[in-house]
């Protein structure tokens, strides 16, 4: 009999025990300490919750360290739990100083790094298609909006630890509803008409949300594998609405569903030969995806190989794919403000890649700041050096600005023109408005919580001012609790900036609305349903590419 994806996974949480259950106490390494088969359980949730990101399931490293047997044992227990508790200015977040995990974990964690990781299972077309629910079929749902929402002007927030996305009207600053979606959410993106929502979790399960229903609500669902952070949706012209796309931690994969469904039609794997390297990398895992609107294609980072996938999406059945290779580990990024090229993130070697999506081609590579991370980047007019778009840092305080116009600043494309000192190290997201003159700055996972706490504007007809900061987490007047401030995003208007004031699950968490021109407070929505925002999406800005 055919094992259903529920089976496998069971199956893969007995083998994973099996040895645990035989002995009870149990070292799979030479040398590795004793763990208990209920141990290994909570350890198990706890890496796939906070480690795996990083550094893979398989353990073999990329944003983060290699943690197999061969590099842990000889670490021992006491080092990776200074790690582990206190984190490392290279990016590592202290997980016991930042409350996330209590004393005990980390030494279990510790403990744990030391065995031998197992592999979780496959998920092909079938396995996919048995998690596919539908909750409201399309003959269903409305014929025209329902509602009277300014949808143009919603946010769609992760409320990561709730396991929900909060609606949040832009314009009265009320949350409209909140819906059930993944776990730990890691982005929205809307579709291209802007009446669908597509939301997916960290475990793999994506989420539609139909934003025409009197009350917006989920119209269906489906798992596409372990862990995921990437969904996109078609944008060409005449492709509007037809097709989603989700790409996959474990496994390495992409999926194209159907756009007002998710019924999955076609898995693609992207385990393969690495760039630089040539090397076959089988966790060669889906990061960011981007939809052309030149074309009717996807851009496909593989995060380990270091490859670009331009997926064709006009003949599912004939997939013509062009692979670009790149430097690694491609990770996040957006499109300067033509949309032709994508300016993508090789956060491992400090360098930008420039995609050119007409001709698809890479363009050009250029060397940043340590350990680039520009969520989608920010696109402005430099005074001096014309259009340009910016990426911060996780490893150094620094913008790299680079030039992004090769007819009319040709000596300055894919150069960077400038070095900015931004916030701090730490940094996650940056981001400007095409009607605004600031350039903001996050720096969520910086050591210091006067740093974390707070956010940083640069002026961007007087860039030699330098960073201008703004106590955000104070604004908020949340009590205690890490209160990270994370990512920038403009209302569709561009005159107001909305930042997360990310606290631990069990305290206090908020949106902070700023008046961009005045960079005065304007609005905090808190209350019990804010519950650790991360991420917040603008529809009209998200749906267009404009950052
Ligand atoms: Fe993210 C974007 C992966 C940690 C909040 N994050 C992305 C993208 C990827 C990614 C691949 C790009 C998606 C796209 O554009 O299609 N993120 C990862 C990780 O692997 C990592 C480093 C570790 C992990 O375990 O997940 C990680 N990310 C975080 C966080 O800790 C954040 C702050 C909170 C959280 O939810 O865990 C976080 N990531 C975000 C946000 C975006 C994002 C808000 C979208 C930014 C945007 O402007 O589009």
């Amino acid at each position: 009999m055919k094992k259903s994806y529920k089976d496998k996974l069971v199956a893969f949480a007995v083998l994973a025990a099996l040895p645990l259950l035989i002995s009870n106490v149990y070292a799979a390494e030479a040398g590795a300490p004793a763990i208990t088969a209920e141990e290994t359980t909570k350890a198990n949730q706890i890496y796939f919750e906070r480690c795996a990101g990083c550094h893979g399931v398989l353990r073999k490293g990329a944003t983060g360290k290699k943690l197999t047997p061969d590099v842990t044992i000889a670490k021992g227990t006491e080092y990776l739990k200074a790690f582990i508790g206190y984190g490392s200015p290279g990016g590592m977040p202290g997980f016991q100083t930042g409350g996330e995990l209590t004393e005990k974990e980390v030494d279990l964690m510790a403990r744990y790094l030391q065995q031998t990781p197992v592999a979780p299972p496959e998920m092909g077309l079938k396995d996919i298609e048995a998690t596919w629910k539908v909750f409201v079929a399309v003959k269903d749902r409305p014929t025209k909006k329902m509602n009277n929402i300014n949808l143009d002007n919603i946010f769609s927030t992760t409320l990561r630890d709730d396991g929900k996305v909060a609606i949040i009207d832009g314009d009265t600053k009320e949350i409209i509803t909140t819906l059930n979606t993944g776990y730990a959410v890691h982005i929205s993106r809307y579709s291209a008409s802007g009446r669908y929502l597509y939301v997916t979790g960290r475990d793999s399960k994506l989420s539609l949300i139909d934003l025409w229903a009197k009350v917006p609500n989920v119209v269906a669902e489906v798992r596409t594998g372990v862990e995921a952070r990437s969904v996109e949706t078609s944008k060409f012209k005449g492709w509007e609405d037809k097709y989603a796309i989700s790409g996959t931690y474990w496994p390495p994969q992409y999926v194209l569903h159907e756009g007002d469904t998710l019924k999955p039609l076609k898995v693609v794997s992207t385990s393969g030969i690495a760039s630089e390297t040539n090397e076959f990398v089988r966790e060669a895992r889906v990061a960011a995806i981007v939809a052309s609107h030149y074309k009717p294609e996807f851009m496909v980072n593989v995060k380990e190989t270091g490859k670009v996938i331009i997926v064709d999406y006009s003949d599912l059945n004939n997939l013509k794919t062009t692979t670009i290779d790149t430097p690694r580990f491609l990770h996040d990024g957006g499109f300067e403000s033509t949309k032709r090229y994508f300016m993508d993130a090789a956060n491992a070697s400090n360098k930008i890649a420039v995609i050119d999506i007409k001709e698809n081609k890479l363009a050009a590579t250029i060397d940043v700041g340590k350990v680039p991370h520009p969520g989608r980047g920010a696109n402005f007019i430099d005074p001096k050096f014309g259009p340009v778009w910016a990426t911060s840092h996780l490893g150094d305080d620094t913008i790299s600005v680079i030039g992004t116009d090769p007819v009319k600043h040709k000596k300055n494309a894919w150069k960077v023109v400038r070095t900015l000192k931004g916030h701090g190290t730490g940094s996650l997201f940056i981001k400007s408005h095409p009607k605004s003159t600031n350039l903001w700055v996050d720096a969520p996972l910086n050591p210091d919580a006067k740093v974390y706490q707070s956010i940083g504007v640069l002026d961007i007809n007087n860039l030699e001012k330098g960073v201008t900061v703004l106590p955000i987490a104070d604004w908020a007047d949340l009590g205690e609790g890490s209160k990270r401030v994370v990512q920038p995003e403009y209302n569709k208007a561009g005159d107001e900036v909305w930042f997360a004031v990310w606290n631990a699950a069990d305290k206090n968490s908020a949106m902070v609305v700023v008046d961009d021109k005045t960079r005065k407070l304007k609005k905090v929505i808190k209350g019990p349903k804010m519950i650790t925002p991360t991420g917040h999406f603008n529809l009209y800005n998200t749906m267009h590419d404009i950052y």
